[in-house]
């Protein structure tokens, strides 16, 4: 499939999506979400990926829901916004939370409505200090999609998530970070590459492993003490089949670099 909305590439184990609709802050319309769902079936499907890198080509990251695709106008019928978030948004984000490698996501620029929750999915969030994030749906009279909900308080707590969600407020890059919404605030000029540099970092590792990692953590949201516990070792069992622990092992034994294959 040929894409317009986003470009898609894979090299060195890193597929890289970038959001491509710069004149609309690369908000979402039915062509894009195709073309996304088309290029994490391809990631999800391939023995080469091992990590996936998220991004945004422009001044904007992502504008969530084009708005010019929603006709509001009185006397019109209502859109079925339940219908798009089924069809669209939560399997988006379902895919990036099941994907069994890191998603690292590049900020580059503002990150508004579901484009924030998208980033908020991603494992790893660096964001441009010029990028900012916002709520944006409490402007419309609509309530925070994409997982908002359930990752914001989780991130910066239920005073925070409410007045962020309530207000609309944006908050920049750097704030982000200070309040532990995003792991990192990066200069401009740096994000690209500091992303790429992660993600192939990240491809070089042992996937299964953080694979199971990225599970355990998600799971913890839900798990009383003593299922993480459980599911820890149950994990830990997983992960010490692994040939990569093998590796670990032996490179470690040994005092040499490990080669770990992903698998
Ligand atoms: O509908 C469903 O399926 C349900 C799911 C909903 C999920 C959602 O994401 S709902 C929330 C939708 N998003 C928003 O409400 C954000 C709307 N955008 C903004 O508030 C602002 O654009 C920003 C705060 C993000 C950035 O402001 P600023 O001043 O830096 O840029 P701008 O001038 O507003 O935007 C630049 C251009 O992008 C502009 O087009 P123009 O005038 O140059 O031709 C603007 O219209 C366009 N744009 C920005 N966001 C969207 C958009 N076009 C369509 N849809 C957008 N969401």
């Amino acid at each position: 499939m040929s894409y317009e909305t986003i470009e898609f590439e894979i090299t060195d184990g890193v597929a890289v999506l970038t959001l491509n609709r710069p004149d609309s802050l690369n908000s979402f319309n039915t062509q894009m979400h195709g073309e996304v769902k088309d290029a994490l079936k391809a990631v999800k499907k391939s023995d080469e990926v091992r990590c996936l890198l998220i991004t945004g080509n422009g001044r904007g990251f992502c504008a969530g829901q084009d708005l010019s695709d929603r006709n509001v106008a009185p006397g019109s019928e209502a859109p079925n916004l339940g219908e798009s978030i089924e069809k669209n948004y939560n399997p988006l984000i379902r895919t990036i939370n099941g994907l069994e490698m890191p998603v690292i996501c590049a900020v580059n620029g503002v990150a508004a409505g579901a484009g924030a929750n998208i980033a908020f999915a991603c494992d790893i969030v660096l964001a441009a200090k010029s990028a900012s994030f916002i709520q944006a749906f409490c402007k419309i009279g609509l309530v925070p999609d994409s997982g908002g909900t359930y990752t914001l308080p989780r991130l910066v707590g239920s005073a925070r998530a409410m007045a962020l969600s309530m207000l609309g407020d944006k908050i920049k890059a750097e704030q982000a970070e200070q309040w532990g919404m995003i792991w990192k605030a990066v200069d401009d000029e740096a994000l690209k590459d500091e992303a790429l540099a992660m993600a192939k970092q990240l491809a070089t590792q042992p996937t299964k492993g953080l694979a199971l990692i990225k599970r355990a953590i998600n799971a913890s949201w839900n798990n009383s003490f003593d299922e993480q516990l459980d599911l820890e070792r149950d994990l830990q069992t997983l992960a010490g089949r692994t040939d990569d622990y093998r590796e670990g092992v032996a490179a470690f034994m040994e005092k040499r670099q490990p080669n770990f294959t992903g698998k």
